[in-house]
């Protein structure tokens, strides 16, 4: 990753505000793809974010603004936190320099995030925040929202970019990756019924992993999501899926002791009747497609990131070179778990009454 001094920090940040020079910067390492600053003053209080948006995955910053502009304007309400993001002193959301565009956005005082939790309250509160998130956006025109990574979480693309990764690559790297290579030819036909299926399109966060769910420190109530550059069209069982992989996981994402890795019932009751306190926007066939939901998120990203080992790890930052290998396994992991529990969740999410 590329390192940036304090000063070269400071003088970015001097396009958005005057007093730059009080500020000092720590990074904060949890996405992989953008390059993410915590901005604190003199003393230590935590004061901005400071990003550089990541321009090889997002080549159109103007329209990734525009999109996060639409629906911040229409979540600003009393149940949900407010983001900003502050105006560079030319009246833009963002400032090109040499090496990427740059933004700068309201730090919330006493937030926390968690990447794993194994608190029920958590889970809940996770599901009521992004089921309010889409009920404030449920009447958004999705026309106006750009598709900023077109075909995100298409299945068919994907398999098409991983099968196309597994032709190109070295037979060492294929060799490494046989366990994953064959954990796909399971999970594939299980996620048959979710093709070509009719079902709303909606604006969606399309990224809602716990740690991009911001809570109080003083409460842990669900303030607001966070990383909103992948706010455009998609549907509802995406983020459902994306966000019950890491709530009713306890382990993270790329967690090599598979024995670790759970499906966790009493999470999943929580996150589930957290949803549910926001969510009679649902369409009937919406809801039938959240079971199997949570199946393909986990397959799609473990995808992902094995196309991306393939490919010599060229998507995701990776701080070992087996890790995006490592992820997949884990990923797919939690998938096979959770097409396990498809009759589980089936009558929690009809009936409330789990068949444990
Ligand atoms: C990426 O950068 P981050 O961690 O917010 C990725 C998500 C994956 C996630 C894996 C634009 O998000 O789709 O779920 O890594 N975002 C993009 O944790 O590819
Ligand atoms: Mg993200």
């Amino acid at each position: 990753m590329q390192t940036y001094s304090n000063t070269a920090l400071q003088n970015i940040l001097s396009n958005f505000i005057d007093d730059a020079k009080k500020y000092h910067f720590s990074p904060i390492t949890n996405g992989l793809i953008n390059t993410t600053f915590l901005v604190s003053d003199t003393n230590n209080y935590p004061t901005y974010i400071l990003q550089r948006v990541n321009s090889d995955v997002f080549p159109d910053t103007a329209a990734i603004m525009q999109n996060i502009t639409n629906a911040l304007n229409v979540l600003q309400q009393d149940r949900y936190a407010k983001i900003e993001f502050l105006k560079s002193k030319e009246n833009k959301k963002y400032v090109s320099t040499l090496d990427g565009d740059w933004r700068v956005l309201t730090y919330l005082n006493s937030s926390v995030v968690y990447n794993t939790t194994t608190n029920p309250n958590i889970a809940f509160e996770a599901g009521k925040i992004i089921s309010i998130f889409h009920s404030l956006l449920e009447k958004e025109d999705t026309t106006k929202y750009k598709d900023i990574i077109p075909n995100f979480h298409n299945l068919e693309v994907r398999k098409k970019q991983f099968l196309k990764a597994l032709k190109t690559t070295s037979v060492e790297q294929k060799t490494i990756a046989k366990k994953a290579i064959a954990f796909t030819n399971t999970l594939f036909p299980i996620l048959n019924p979710l093709e070509n299926i009719k079902i709303p399109i909606r604006v969606c966060h399309n990224d809602t992993k716990l740690n991009n769910i911001l809570f109080s420190k003083i409460d842990n109530k669900a303030l607001c999501l966070i990383d909103l550059d992948t706010i455009m069209k998609g549907h509802f069982f995406y983020d459902f899926g994306d966000a019950l992989r890491t709530i009713v996981n306890t382990a993270p994402e790329d967690e090599k002791d598979l024995d670790k890795i759970t499906f966790n019932k009493e999470l999943c009751i929580a996150f589930i009747n957290g949803l549910n306190t926001s969510s009679r926007f649902l369409t009937e066939v919406e809801v039938k497609t959240l079971p199997l939901g949570s199946v393909f998120m986990p397959f799609i990203h473990g995808l992902r990131a094995l196309t991306d080992y393939l490919n010599g790890n060229k998507y995701y930052k990776v701080s070992y070179k087996n890790q995006n290998l490592d992820r997949a396994i884990s990923l797919f992991t939690f998938a096979e778990k959770a097409a396990k529990e498809l009759d589980f969740m089936t009558n929690l999410i009809y009936y409330g009454n789990p068949s444990t």
